[in-house]
């Protein structure tokens, strides 16, 4: 399975084929849309993602009375801001964002602005990576494997809780966080930094219940499933790192207490009572739940701008501001649920192979019998 995504902020639609998928998958639209809501949610979202956007998909070709044909998908998500903006051109701006792809997009495209770098370097494109990701998360639960996620932190707030299916599937709230003494907190900050005029950035945890051992490999670097996770988290906008299960905590400790160590089971195989590795052992799924963490730096347009230089008159100026979010951390989250489900999808069906569904669940079955 691939995909391709395409579409810039501020034209007329996003747009996303997926070629690969197996035959007779049913696809819930309303179960997509539902993703792209909760992308647009959350304290500390932009005018535009609270007002403007409502984003909905529709799926052009690639299904028959609901049901995936095995030939590609080509799904659209307008932007109803191009329709509010008559269509104009965003204008330009002289003074580069830091932290922004602005600078280093406009001299590696050999731009001769900054808006031109910030159509496509916009995070506004990741609603067709949440689309794609929700399809991928239809297929993952013909087989009962799920993927959630949480807010961990915000700025300097952290939650204290142990996120099980159960409590992801319900995760709901201001920020999507767990812990509701720590969200009312978080909220607070939000709330202080967006008088500040600045951002702030956190952590969320996507977590995949179901996964049997056994899929992703060792034998190349490029095909380590937890290598193609953590490079699917870092390319959302703003994420900067990536840690597995408690793999910081464990960097710190002695190889004695940093392992989930087995124990019998009383039926001739064994337990494990945790889960520091976060579900993956030399790149390799081993039975428990991936769990991933992404960081997610706070955004680098803000009211109160940052230091920057007017290229046209070389005087140091702040960077500009139209409007922006002040925490995208829950959306990002939501972001990564749809990152590690394609990898997730994709791997499974490498494994099983490339024929329909009903194939590949027969094959399942002989799978995670052994
Ligand atoms: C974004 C800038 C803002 C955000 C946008 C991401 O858009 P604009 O420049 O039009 O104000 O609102 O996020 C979304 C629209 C979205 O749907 O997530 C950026 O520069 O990344």
């Amino acid at each position: 399975m691939r995909f391709l995504t395409a579409g810039e902020s501020h034209g007329p639609a996003l747009v996303g084929i997926i070629e690969g998928l197996p035959a007779g998958l049913k696809i819930d639209i309303d179960k997509i849309n539902e993703d792209l809501t909760r992308r647009l949610a959350g304290y500390g979202r932009g005018p535009r993602a609270r007002k403007i956007e409502k984003d909905r998909v529709e799926i052009l070709s690639g299904l028959w009375e609901g049901k995936t044909l095995g030939s590609p998908l080509a799904i659209v998500i307008e932007n109803l801001d191009y329709k509010k903006r008559g269509g104009k051109l965003h204008p330009d701006w002289p003074a580069p964002r830091p932290g922004h792809a602005d600078l280093p997009g406009k001299i590696r495209y050999d731009f001769d602005g900054y808006a031109q770098v910030a159509e496509r370097a916009s995070a506004r494109t990741t609603a067709m990576t949440v689309a794609v990701g929700a399809i991928a998360k239809q297929l993952l639960k013909q087989f009962k494997v799920e993927v959630w996620s949480h807010t961990v932190s915000v700025g300097l707030v952290t939650a204290d809780v142990e996120a099980t299916v159960g409590k992801l599937r319900r995760a709901a709230g201001d920020l999507r966080c767990l812990d509701k003494a720590a969200e009312k907190l978080m909220c607070s900050e939000i709330d202080v930094a967006k008088k500040a005029g600045t951002t702030l950035g956190g952590a969320f945890e996507v977590v995949a219940f179901g996964l049997p051992a056994g899929l992703g490999t060792y034998v190349h670097p490029d095909r380590k499933l937890d290598a193609r996770i953590a490079s699917a988290v870092v390319s959302i906008p703003a994420v900067k790192a990536v840690e597995f299960g408690s793999a910081i905590a464990a960097s710190i400790c002695n190889g004695q207490i940093a392992h989930d160590e087995l124990l019998p089971d009383g039926n001739r195989s064994y337990i494990r009572e945790s889960n520091i590795a976060g579900g993956l052992e030399g790149g390799i799924t081993n039975g428990e739940n991936i769990c991933v963490t992404g960081f997610v730096k706070p955004i680098s347009t803000q009211k109160a701008g940052l230091h920057s230089v007017n290229m046209k008159t070389g005087k140091a100026v702040k960077a500009d501001y139209v409007r922006s979010d002040t925490c995208v951390v829950p959306a990002a989250g939501v972001v990564g649920e749809a990152v590690v489900a394609w990898e997730l999808a994709t791997e499974l069906q490498s494994v099983l192979g490339d024929v329909p569904l009903k194939q590949m669940k027969l094959r399942y079955r002989n799978m995670v019998k052994k």
